[in-house]
């Protein structure tokens, strides 16, 4: 189908759809609240990833390595419900040159050999933060002019290494702060701004063939940070900078409304001729869970998914982990959880239905 269709065709249904999450959130007992998420058969049959297909979208998850190797459950999930995958830690710098100048490929070679496996996409993911950096990056106290060796070099090893098996790279994450200046990273303070166009470019020079992101998180709706993103793009794309697409992250809270201006945003992106995508997505619950809460989280994810499913070049949807049981909110928000579409014992919550019931409407038109 073509895109434009999809679009036209999610936007009524998901709007219907949308409605009666609300109804039956704000009057349900527990117990038609479950009934309401209910899929219909049909459509339960189908994984995500099959129904995304279908709407011309690639559904994702962030995938655990060691929950890979360890829990067979969560490798038949991770291998049969989603047509691409995220490396979740293993391409991380800190990951991959532990001590300067010694590289180490294994884990995250082991999940592209895993996804070839299973005919899925790898989105690679990252190669340019502030965080997770190797300490010896960290406490070097480079100049500038090494640093820019050390950050040219790191990102040509890493592509090329992965070259021509990378579909989406996260060239560069979290550059901005919420307030729509730039993050005072060791990058900025060193390099200067420019830091971001020379990474696109030096990414494209080792894999023209990979599609190239900037990603962050805060950016879902029309704010402060994602206008500076989207003039930043816009002056990226001027100079003919090799920039591709911009990915939304989607870390959401169900405490906070969703951001339901989200196509809106998307399609300044969009405008601009960038794909966009959601790249990790999960919606925490401050504990206990109950149904109102699994609810509130189900509509959090419909808003996310119908934007991407309203939004032309908007191409892959990804879960930051597809399970309550790894996940890592409990360790950074105290008190909170339950952030994922699959409970502990990999049961389709509310939200997964929700997935699911967008994906079927988007896939079964045009
Ligand atoms: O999920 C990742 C977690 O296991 C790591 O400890 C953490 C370290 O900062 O990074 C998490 O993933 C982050 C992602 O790489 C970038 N966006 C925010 C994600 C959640 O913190």
């Amino acid at each position: 189908m073509h895109k434009a269709n999809r679009a036209a065709v999610v936007g009524t249904a998901a709007a219907a759809l949308l409605v009666s999450t609300f109804t039956v959130a704000a009057s349900a007992t527990p117990e038609n609240a479950a009934q309401h998420t209910k899929p219909k058969s049909d459509v339960a049959a189908k994984t995500l990833g099959a129904l995304g297909k279908r709407a011309d979208l690639r559904i994702g998850t962030a995938v655990d390595m060691s929950a890979l190797a360890s829990d067979a459950p969560y490798r038949a999930k991770a291998a049969g419900e989603f047509s691409s995958v995220t490396p979740e830690n293993v391409m991380k710098w800190e990951a991959v040159e532990p001590r300067r100048g010694t590289y180490d490929w294994a884990a995250a070679d082991k999940l592209v050999d895993f996804a070839e496996e299973n005919g899925q996409l790898v989105r690679g993911h990252t190669l340019v933060w502030h965080s997770q950096l190797p300490a010896w990056l960290n406490n070097g106290d480079f100049t500038a002019d090494e640093l820019r060796d050390i950050l040219h070099r790191h990102i040509t090893g890493q592509v090329t290494h992965f070259k021509g098996k990378i579909w989406q790279w996260d060239v560069v994450n979290e550059a901005f702060n919420d307030d729509g200046t730039m993050r005072n990273s060791i990058w900025l303070q060193k390099l200067g701004p420019g830091y971001i166009a020379d990474a696109f470019r030096w990414a494209h020079q080792a894999d023209p063939k990979a599609k190239l992101f900037i990603n962050d998180y805060n950016i879902e709706g029309v704010n402060a940070k994602s206008t500076a993103l989207h003039n930043l793009v816009a002056q990226l794309r001027k100079e003919h900078v090799p920039v591709h697409g911009v990915g939304i992250q989607g870390h959401l809270d169900v405490q906070y409304s969703a951001p339901h201006d989200i196509a809106t945003n998307m399609k300044r992106f969009d405008d601009l001729g960038l794909e966009t995508a959601i790249t990790e997505a999960d919606v925490r619950i401050p504990m206990p869970v109950d149904n109102t809460k699994l609810e509130a989280q189900a509509e959090a994810y419909d808003v996310l998914l119908r934007g991407c499913l309203l939004t032309e070049h908007c191409t892959d949807f990804t879960v930051w982990g597809f399970t309550d049981k790894y996940s890592w909110v409990p360790g950074v928000f105290k008190g909170e959880g339950a952030a994922n579409i699959l409970d502990e014992n990999f049961e389709a919550k509310a939200a997964y239905n929700a997935m699911s019931a967008d994906l079927a409407l988007a896939a079964g038109r045009g």
